[in-house]
């Protein structure tokens, strides 16, 4: 029988069996790079997002349209056949980071000495990373010690770890809107993480007395997190593979792992800037919350549903707010509010640090994607104030952002949410 394959597409087919051989021990990325492509023209926007979603080519952010860039992280194997496949559609490429191995070992170095020099009174140092573990361990000591946090185990994932809820509230019985967030459903975001348990370590301490800010906010607003929406592939991100993105489900009939958890969802499930190959980064699965720790997030939704005035969907990087739609580059009836929301957020952000960030609509300042969070607590849940913040920051150092821009990311991020929750 012989297989027809696009010609461009053909010469990927190899990247898909590298990594099969990484599943027992630690993925070592010595010598992987992040290029960085611009496109210039439609075409070649339309070569790239093709390209992403018919390979397990991991695409790191993506391009809009002309102009804006493309990271794409290649192993020393593929990097040759990557650029001239870019080549072949008349494009160039920049080297990004020459490393990945490196920024690694720096990252997990980093982490060490945080480590040996935190001396705190608290379950956990908030300003480094940590385990899912760790994170959960804090969580139960936060809800045993402050009245305000209580905590529900609210699902389990493909591995049977439990998916967390922690919820602030300064009078539970008085169904007060709420403040909704998810965490780190790509497991390689780990700033996501931190800044999530940040925010709510400030939160907490914060209450009655010491901020009258965050007192206020406190007592209009319920605040609902679920730090590690994704246990499995953080867990793996720690133990086995430090750039893991997606869930950590069998593929029935494939090697490859994992579901991508933001294109799990109903709102235009299996459309572009998704995939329905396994071994993508993008893959969708099987049908529309297929996937446990998506069920999950949908019935914590739903169970409030009515009361969610704001749903926040923490990701990174690239330093962005963004809208629905996501699905289509159409805009919600509610856009021109939405617009002020996020002007507000976005505004009190930069004035923190002067870090730039862009805000709109998904489908118009970053890329389509089919099935996110974001869209579907937006079009099926009906909040309005529906978010995706891809956080710090803009490719320097990726998906590893030091430990050491931990307080500065959530400090701003911080005040750009407090902001938007005054504003709307
Ligand atoms: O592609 C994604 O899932 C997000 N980017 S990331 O680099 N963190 O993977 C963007 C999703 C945007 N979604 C919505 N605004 N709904
Ligand atoms: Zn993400």
């Amino acid at each position: 029988m012989k297989i027809h394959v696009h010609r461009s597409f053909g010469i990927l087919l190899p990247f898909m069996f590298l990594r099969l051989f990484s599943i027992a021990t630690k993925v070592d990325y010595s010598g992987h790079m992040v290029i960085r492509v611009v496109p210039q023209t439609e075409e070649q926007v339309k070569f790239l997002s093709a390209l992403e979603s018919s390979s397990s080519i991991d695409f790191w952010t993506r391009s809009v349209a002309a102009n804006r860039f493309t990271d794409i992280h290649v192993s020393p194997e593929s990097y040759n056949r990557v650029a001239r496949a870019l080549l072949e559609h008349g494009m160039n490429h920049k080297i990004h980071i020459a490393n990945l191995g490196v920024l690694g070992k720096e990252e997990q170095q980093s982490i060490a000495l945080r480590r040996a020099l935190a001396s705190n009174n608290k379950a956990i140092d908030v300003e480094n990373y940590h385990t899912y573990e760790e994170i959960m361990a804090y969580l139960a000591d936060l809800a045993s010690t402050n009245p305000l946090v209580s905590t529900l185990v609210a699902g389990t994932s493909v591995e049977g770890r439990q998916i967390v809820q922690a919820t602030i509230s300064s009078d539970r019985s008085a169904n007060k809107p709420i403040a909704w967030f998810d965490c780190i459903i790509h497991a390689r975001e780990w700033i996501t993480a931190a800044t999530c348990v940040w925010i709510i370590d400030t939160i907490t301490s914060g209450y009655a007395g010491t901020d009258a800010e965050i007192t206020a906010l406190v007592d209009q607003y319920d605040w609902k997190f679920v730090p590690v929406a994704n246990p499995d592939g953080y867990a793996n991100s720690w133990s086995n593979d430090r750039l893991w993105r997606k869930n950590r489900a069998i593929n029935s009939g494939s090697a490859c792992v994992g579901v991508d958890l933001n294109r799990n969802f109903p709102s235009g499930f299996g459309g572009e800037g998704s995939s329905n190959l396994p071994c993508s980064e993008t893959h969708h699965g099987v049908s529309a919350l297929s996937e446990p720790e998506s069920q999950t997030l949908d019935a914590l939704i739903a169970a409030d549903r009515g009361r969610v005035k704001a749903a926040i969907s923490m990701h990174s990087y690239s330093q962005l707010w963004l809208s629905s739609y996501s699905y289509s580059s159409a805009l919600p009836v509610e856009y021109p509010e939405m617009m002020n929301a996020m002007k507000a957020g976005v505004d009190a952000l930069v004035a923190t640090y002067g870090t730039p960030y862009e805000y709109g609509s998904t489908g118009t300042v970053l890329y389509i994607a089919s099935g996110t969070t974001t869209d579907h607590y937006y079009e099926n849940e009906g909040v309005v104030h529906s978010y995706t913040i891809e956080l710090r920051d803009k490719g320097r150092y990726g998906f590893q952002l030091p430990a050491s821009q931990i307080v500065s990311t959530a400090t701003e991020t911080w005040n750009g949410i407090k902001a938007f929750m005054n504003a709307i």
